[in-house]
C-alpha cells in the first residue's frame, strides 16, 4: 500500500506542478468558488473550479506548521465528511504559503471529478483537523439596470413629510430585459443609511409600462414614502437611491439614481453639495442676507 501511496503523491506533485490538461467544460460547477474560513494555520484562499477535474487556488495562504496535511474534498463543509472525503494534490509541506504566490492549479486524481463534492478542506490526516475551509457556491456578478427615479422629472424631488408614493422605474435596455426581474426580491433604499441600520424597502405596487418612450417596457414600481422614511431608508441627508433585486434566474441587480429632498433642511448632503465652498466674504453677505430675510419676515408676521 505504501508504495501505492508514494507513487501516488508523486503524481499528484507533477499534476500541481505543470498547467492543468483541462477537461471538457461540462459540469455547472464551473466558475463556482469557495472561500477558506481560517480554522487554524493561517489558512485562507479562493478555491475555484476551473473545469470538472481542476481546482485552481488564489491568495492561498498556510503556515505550513501541521503533519501530513492535504486539501481534502468533502461532500459538506463539516469534518465527517471531509474525513471520509477525497484527498487531491500532493502533501502541504513548508515553505509556508503566504499568499504572494502565482495561483496553482490541483487537479483531482484520474477518473475523480469535482461533481457531488461541495466543499473542501486543508485537512490534517493525522489529527483529523480541519484547518480551514469553504462551500463551493456560484459567483454571481451583479447586472447593472438602469434606474429612473420620478421617471419624467429632474431633479428627483423628495418630499419626506409627502404621503404618497416615490415611483421608480427600471429601465429595459438591449442588456437588460425588465420581464427577467424577480419583483419580490426588489428593495429601495439610500446605501448610506442602509448600511447604518436603515431597512430597504419593497414596492407597494407595480407596473409595466414604456415610461422612457424608447418600445421597450420598462417596469414602474410605487413605494410608499412614509414607509421610506419610518425604516430609514430615506432621510432628509440622502442624495442617492438604490434599487437591489435579482433575476428570475438569481442573478443579483443593482441601480442608482440621485434623490434631491425637499425641502432642503440647510445642513444637509443636498445643499452642501449643491453650493460650492463659499467664500468668507460671501458667506457674511450670505449670513446679512438671511439674517434680512428673517428681519422681513417677522415684520411681515
Ligand atoms: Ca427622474
Ligand atoms: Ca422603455
Amino acid at each position: 500500500m505504501r508504495w501505492f501511496c508514494y507513487s501516488l503523491s508523486i503524481a499528484m506533485l507533477v499534476a500541481v506542478c505543470t498547467s492543468p490538461a483541462h477537461a471538457q467544460l461540462t459540469s455547472p460547477q464551473i466558475g463556482w468558488e469557495a472561500e477558506l474560513n481560517t480554522m487554524s494555520h493561517n489558512v485562507s484562499g479562493t478555491v475555484s473550479i476551473l473545469d470538472e477535474d481542476t481546482l485552481q487556488f488564489d491568495d492561498f495562504t498556510y503556515d505550513g506548521g501541521g503533519l501530513s496535511v492535504y486539501f481534502y474534498l468533502g461532500t459538506a463543509d463539516e469534518n465527517p465528511a471531509f474525513s471520509t472525503g477525497l484527498q487531491i494534490g500532493p502533501q502541504l509541506v513548508g515553505p509556508a504559503f503566504d499568499g504572494t504566490q502565482e495561483p496553482f492549479f490541483v487537479d483531482l486524481p484520474a477518473n475523480q471529478i469535482l461533481e457531488g463534492w461541495n466543499a473542501i478542506s486543508v485537512w490534517c490526516v493525522t489529527a483529523g483537523v480541519n484547518f480551514g475551509s469553504g462551500s463551493f457556491a456560484a459567483v454571481f456578478e451583479p447586472a447593472l439596470a438602469l434606474v429612473d427615479i420620478k421617471p419624467g422629472s429632474f431633479p428627483n424631488s423628495v418630499n419626506l413629510k409627502s404621503k404618497g408614493v416615490l415611483p421608480v422605474a427600471i429601465l429595459s435596455t438591449d442588456d437588460f430585459d425588465v420581464n427577467d426581474v424577480d419583483i419580490d426580491t426588489l428593495l429601495f433604499g439610500d446605501p448610506l443609511l442602509i448600511d447604518n441600520g436603515g431597512t430597504a424597502v419593497g414596492p407597494l405596487r407595480s407596473a409595466y409600462e414604456d415610461v422612457s418612450g424608447d418600445g421597450l417596457l420598462d417596469l414602474t414600481l410605487k413605494f410608499s414614502t412614509a414607509d421610506l422614511v419610518e425604516y430609514d431608508a430615506l432621510g432628509p441627508d440622502t442624495i442617492e437611491g438604490l434599487l437591489t433585486g435579482a433575476l428570475l434566474d438569481g442573478t443579483p441587480f443593482t441601480g442608482m439614481d440621485a434623490i434631491r429632498i425637499v425641502p432642503p433642511n440647510g445642513s444637509n448632503r443636498n445643499s452642501l453639495q449643491i453650493s460650492a465652498v463659499p467664500e468668507p466674504s460671501t458667506l457674511a453677505l450670505t449670513a446679512l442676507g438671511l439674517l434680512g430675510m428673517g428681519y422681513c419676515r417677522r415684520k411681515r408676521a
